[in-house]
């Protein structure tokens, strides 16, 4: 089934423009991390359990399918619970079937959306979703390194590949721009603002990373597939491809020295793991699971999803966040046979998060216990555990130098309208180090990503999630050195000049240079979206990038600012 197109996926997709807007915090949070899985449904293996009401085979799948589409973001593939609480036949045969019919009908405060009286699920769903519930999860297949050595491919050899730049791009001022719904990036040139071409890639493709070098572009789609693209060839082009898992989000390259452009890692969501990759063919030569404990209570796991990881430039090593047992994996890539790793407990669960401005201490969100852990790559240990707003959501956070307590590392918060400063600098600044020195106030909760950079003094957030349309389609920004007084709004939105959709703003991203913003307006598929491009100094409108190749587009990553780690 080819997910990108199928009804129920662009349901999913409308859903996620429109019905996202409700008033409650958790269920923005609950929205925005509810997406659709990648999973194919007919993958996972119906287990009829005792106990449950019996479902005919056609129910069986018309409810995975459904699952995987509306629950699983929340609930896990298996139930285990996430954002969403466990669903494992134990608990639902406990309830009963009244009690879950309730509950999926009219939803709950905690966050659950009311399928039913919204009118999402029709009355037969509802009773189906709750009886399904009640049966063993269906479990989608492993994928080890014979489907990942099938998967994988090199299109042009390592020795094919140009030797030196071959084309006149400024490759500094790129951008790789994620076109979400459409399975692709966007070259842009930062300069001229014209799409240099697009490049297919995996389904709703997620992030983009550079290799130390600047010279590979690597992008991971929901679908776990990667695609390494060589920014040096006569026409920026894809050299290697492979899938590894059936969901993911993440990748990184390796950048300690005297290892860059080695190696290459991902972290799926399902199967729960991580592969280390030949960083110039993706190769894969290492798999490990990341199955196993829970930080808080000790019990384990059966799917604790990889989320961001970051490349350590303090040792040979990759730190990965392991978002439900709420553990920092420190992968040591020296001797890969004999592979070492230090894990830390931190809290559940983990999510995404960037360095501070020395690039020694991961600062990563753990969104479910509204904390922020600091990461000391250095000492491969936890620095501090410090208490933020409501569901932290950084991206990878801001840093800059606070006019009273020096260097900061900022987040903002899906949960509600604060951004935490938390001080970064133990040597110069020990008192304040690890502590929030100062709470501001955006507009509102709903914010998914927070920006600056060095050569700006203007922080910027989107508050994407938000439920009022002019909050959602605008964005915040303070001046770093009046923080007292309060922020500007930008009505991006309505700068992109467009007239239809929901048009959310999303993702702050600096140019090289670091005098110019850019924002996506994100629109469904069908409608125009656009990149409204902002003068950092003078916080004025400076071109609306429009395109019709411009589809969906969410994340920008500059290649500069990427590759270097500034943010
Ligand atoms: Fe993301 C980063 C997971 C929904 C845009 N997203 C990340 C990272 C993770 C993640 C783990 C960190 C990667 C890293 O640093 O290695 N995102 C998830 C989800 O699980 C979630 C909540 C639901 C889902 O099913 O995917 C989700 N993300 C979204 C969106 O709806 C966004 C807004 C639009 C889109 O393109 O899908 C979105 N996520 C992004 C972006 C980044 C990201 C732009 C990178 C930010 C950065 O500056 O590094």
């Amino acid at each position: 089934m080819k997910l990108l197109k199928h009804p129920l996926w662009l349901a999913v997709a409308t859903f996620c423009l429109t019905a996202h807007a409700v008033p409650n915090p958790e269920n923005a949070a609950a929205a925005y991390q509810g997406e659709a899985s990648a999973i194919d449904p007919a993958l996972a293996k119906v287990v009829r359990s005792p106990g449950a009401p019996d479902l005919t085979e056609a129910e069986f799948n018309h409810a995975k399918e459904i699952y995987f589409q509306r629950c699983a973001g929340c609930h896990g593939v298996l139930r285990k619970g996430a954002t969403g609480k466990p669903l494992t036949p134990d608990i639902t045969q406990e309830k009963g079937l009244a009690y879950l019919q309730a509950l999926i009908g009219y939803g709950s405060p905690a966050g659950m959306p009311n399928w039913g009286s919204s009118g999402q699920f029709s009355e037969e769903e509802v009773t189906l979703m709750a009886k399904y519930v009640m049966h063993e999860p269906p479990t989608p297949p492993e994928w080890g390194m014979q489907q990942m050595r099938d998967s994988w491919k090199v299109l042009v050899k390592p020795e094919d590949r140009p030797t030196k730049q071959m084309n006149r791009l400024n490759l500094d001022n790129l951008f790789s721009v994620t076109l979400r719904d459409d399975g692709k990036i966007a070259l842009i040139d930062g300069d001229s603002h014209r799409i240099v071409k697009t490049i297919e890639t995996g389904y709703a493709v997620h992030i983009s990373r550079l290799s130390a070098s600047g010279r590979y572009l690597l992008v991971i789609g929901r679908d776990a597939r990667i695609d390494m693209i060589d920014l040096w060839m006569k026409e920026p082009a894809r050299v290697a491809e492979i899938k590894v898992g059936i969901e993911a989000r993440s990748v990184e390259t390796s950048k300690y020295h005297g290892y860059e452009d080695k190696y290459a890692i991902a972290g799926s969501y399902w199967p729960p793991q991580y592969t280390i990759m030949d960083g110039e063919t993706l190769e894969p030569l290492r798999i490990e699971s990341t199955r196993g404990m829970t930080v808080d209570n000790q019990e384990y796991h059966p799917e604790p999803r990889v989320a961001a990881i970051i490349a350590s430039h303090e040792h040979p090593e990759f730190i990965v966040n392991v978002k439900e047992t709420g553990k920092v994996m420190l992968v040591n890539y020296e001797d890969i046979d004999n592979l070492s790793t230090t894990t830390i407990g931190t809290a559940p669960f983990l999510h995404d998060g960037g360095w501070d401005v020395s690039h020694r201490y991961f600062m990563t969100a753990a969104n479910q216990s509204n904390k922020i852990a600091v990461i000391d790559s250095r000492q491969r240990k936890m620095a501090a555990l410090v208490e933020v707003g409501k569901i932290p959501h950084p991206g990878r956070g801001a840093n800059f130098r606070h006019p009273e307590f020096g260097p900061v590392w900022a987040t903002s918060h899906l949960g509600d309208a604060s951004i935490s400063l938390i001080g970064t600098d133990p040597d110069n600044h020990p008192e304040h180090a690890w502590k929030v020195v100062q709470t501001l106030q955006g507009q509102g909760g709903g914010s998914l990503f927070i920006k600056t950079h060095p050569k700006s003094t203007h922080l910027y957030l989107d508050t994407t999630f938000h439920p009022d349309p002019e909050v959602s389609q605008s964005v915040a920004v303070f001046d770093i050195n009046n923080l007292d007084n309060g922020y500007n709004v930008l009505p991006i939105g309505k700068w992109s000049g467009i007239k239809e959709g929901a048009k959310r703003v999303v993702q702050p991203e600096f140019n090289a240079a670091g005098d110019e913003v850019w924002f996506s307006v994100w629109n469904g598929q069908e409608e125009t979206s656009a990149i409204v491009v902002v003068d950092d100094k003078t916080l004025q409108l400076k071109k609306v990038i429009k395109d019709k190749r411009l589809i969906t587009p969410t994340g920008k990553f500059n290649v500069k600012n990427t590759q270097f780690d500034i943010y």
